[in-house]
């Protein structure tokens, strides 16, 4: 293991085989582990782990990667497939913990929580006013999901229980009970930005998704319009993210994740119009839990011959 991973899905692994995770705060250094993944028979990774043919190089004998993750583009996947080697992800298990946040955020974003909280710790004098720190209100207004998997979906359910309206736009359409049940409607992604009140973003990274939210995806939303992203930072062409709010060009945004990672761009920093939180979607102690288990029981269903419960590959 890479990492550090909640105690119970170390229990797991310990009983089912021999562990070594690495336990510093700092990454692991990569002598330190190419020295045990030559022996490894299957690897538990983060998030921060690149897996490539450098990684792979040096796990001769691994026979699965597990990620901690439900993303996993951290991983070559196509290296890993043609070498043999499973891929695992943690999907479902972490899907209402992020849709908590997103909607935290989303709603730290409309009513300006983050400013509010600044101006106290500042210090400076205030007092209540009719007109003071005004926000957007939700209902009424329409969400438009870009990515409508489990997340994007349960984020749907939250939000309209805040009365929002729900659009979205996916490669295919999600299930007509689904869609009756969210009266949501799937639309074309210009139509969604151009008409949406809040966009968040729930699609996974690639070579597809990479700055899907660009100069021109800003340009087309409302001057009103939020943009929340708990999804990965590169979907979002960061500078020109800070170009449209520097100019007014969308109201807000609220952001869980970075496009280089753990750097923030410094134009967001001095921005009093984004919430900022530091990849805390799936961060509490029950899901950090599920999402390890889910890991070590990828690898020990594997090792034991049985397929892996969420294979990615
Ligand atoms: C985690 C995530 O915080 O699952 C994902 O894809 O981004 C988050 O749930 C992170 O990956 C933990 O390694």
């Amino acid at each position: 293991m890479t990492g550090r991973i909640p105690e119970p899905a170390l229990g797991l692994l310990r009983e089912a085989g021999q562990v070594w995770a690495w336990d510093g705060d700092d990454p692991v250094p990569i002598d330190v582990r190419d020295a045990q993944l030559a022996d490894a028979d299957g690897v538990v990774t983060l998030l921060s782990d690149r897996v490539d043919d450098g990684f792979l190089d040096a796990a001769p004998r691994a026979r699965i990667v597990a990620n901690v993750a439900v993303g996993y583009n951290n991983i070559d996947v196509a290296a890993c497939t043609a070498r043999e080697v499973r891929v695992s992800n943690t999907p479902g298990v972490l899907t209402d913990a992020t849709a908590d946040l997103t909607m935290g955020l989303l709603i730290a974003a409309t009513r300006r929580l983050g400013e509010g909280e600044r101006l106290i710790r500042s210090g400076t004098p205030w007092k209540w006013g009719m007109f003071m720190m005004l926000g957007t209100g939700l209902q009424g207004r329409r969400l438009g999901i870009v990515g409508m998997g489990g997340i994007g979906t349960a984020v749907a359910s939250r939000a309209r229980a805040f009365g929002m309206e729900i659009v979205y736009h996916n490669r295919t359409a999600v299930a007509s009970d689904i869609e009756q049940l969210l009266e949501a409607r799937r639309l074309p992604l210009d139509e969604l930005l151009a008409t949406s009140d809040v966009v968040s973003l729930h699609c996974p990274y690639s070579d597809e998704t990479h700055h899907l939210i660009d100069a021109a995806a800003l340009a087309t939303m409302r001057r009103s319009a939020y943009l929340v992203n708990t999804a990965r930072g590169p979907i979002v062409d960061e500078a020109a993210l800070v170009d449209a709010l520097d100019d007014g060009r969308i109201a807000g945004a609220a952001l869980d994740v970075f496009e280089n990672e753990p750097d923030v761009h410094p134009g967001l920093v001095d921005l009093d119009n984004v919430v900022l939180a530091p990849h805390l979607g799936s961060a509490t102690t029950e899901t950090r839990t599920a999402m390890a288990e889910l890991a070590a029981r990828n690898v020990i269903a594997l090792l034991r011959g049985d397929e892996p419960p969420t294979p990615v590959n």
